[in-house]
């Protein structure tokens, strides 16, 4: 069975975890084909869009407590470079991808599955969905950018009790506090998210991805160096054929028509 799923819906994938008797549950093995997952819509030209979603009934476990993490006759597991090789790969490419990609959440994420959702541009949970800062419960620290994304989404008096306490929260709560975009009812998560999906697709490519990097670079830059990086963006998005098109819709009072990137 493959760990990973790829649908191809026209102008968008959705890459599905699929080791649903885990609450899918990440391995090495499994991230290396998220990761071949993730570059084949990189390479794509008619994808403008990823979404990623679990199979069952949660979204990602985090890493799988198996092989990878179980000391051998070596010694304890290498965790940092488990790390940096798959984990934090994986969210690198996710936030350096020109692509959009859309979580579509529909159960637990807990540890390095939380930090896989909030990776994400745009994270839709189901009202029953819920995400754990699990690492404090075995022992562990946050990783995949959870530190990062907790003190930056919900501040650090809520991400640092999160981290310490490894309690569940919930998808409203979730919302309530910023860390995610929307809650949708169950059964119109994935309708909701295809629906969400479809609409980026339709977007400014390449506006979409200077919005990337200015998010990106946003949290540790000056006002002053992200002026100057907006003002590039903006130089650059200028010159597009998208904002020909979207000027020419606006003055002919039509709906865009945007191009590929
Ligand atoms: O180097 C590095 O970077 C290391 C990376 C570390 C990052 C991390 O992600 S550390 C955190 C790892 N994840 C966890 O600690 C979460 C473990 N799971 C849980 O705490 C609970 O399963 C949940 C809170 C997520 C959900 O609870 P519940 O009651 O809804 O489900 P369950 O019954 O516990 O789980 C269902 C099955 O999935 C169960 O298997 P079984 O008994 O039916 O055969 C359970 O063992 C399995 N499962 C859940 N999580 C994992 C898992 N199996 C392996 N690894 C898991 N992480």
């Amino acid at each position: 069975m493959d760990d990973i799923l790829i649908e191809l819906h026209g102008g968008w994938r959705k890459l599905i975890l699929n080791r649903p008797a885990k609450l899918n549950a990440v391995n090495s093995a499994m991230l290396t084909s998220l990761l071949a997952a993730i570059e084949a819509a990189e390479a794509d030209p008619a994808t403008r869009v990823v979404m990623l979603t679990g199979a069952g009934r949660g979204f990602c476990a985090g890493q799988e407590l198996g092989s990878d993490v179980t000391a051998g006759p070596d010694g304890p597991p290498d965790l940092e470079r488990l790390a940096n090789t798959w984990h934090h790969e994986v969210v690198r490419r996710i936030r350096a991808s020109r692509l959009p990609f859309i979580a579509a959440v529909n159960g637990v994420a807990a540890g390095a599955g939380a930090s896989l959702a909030l990776a994400c541009d745009i994270v839709l949970a189901a009202r029953s969905a819920s995400f754990v800062q699990a690492f404090i419960r075995i022992g562990l620290v946050p990783d995949s950018g959870a530190s990062f994304f907790l003190s930056h989404m919900v501040g650090d008096a809520r991400g640092r009790a999160l981290a310490m306490l490894g309690d569940a929260i919930g998808a409203e709560q979730a919302e309530a506090w910023g860390m995610i975009w929307k809650t949708a009812d169950d059964s119109a998560l994935m309708a909701d998210a295809g629906a969400m999906a479809e609409r980026l697709t339709q977007a400014p490519a390449q506006a979409l991805a200077a919005i990337k990097l200015l998010f990106a670079t946003a949290p540790h830059n000056t006002l002053h160096q992200q002026l100057d990086l907006e003002a590039r963006l903006q130089g650059e998005a200028g010159r597009s054929a998208d904002f020909i098109e979207g000027l020419d819709a606006f003055q002919q009072k039509r709906a865009p028509r945007f191009g590929p990137a």
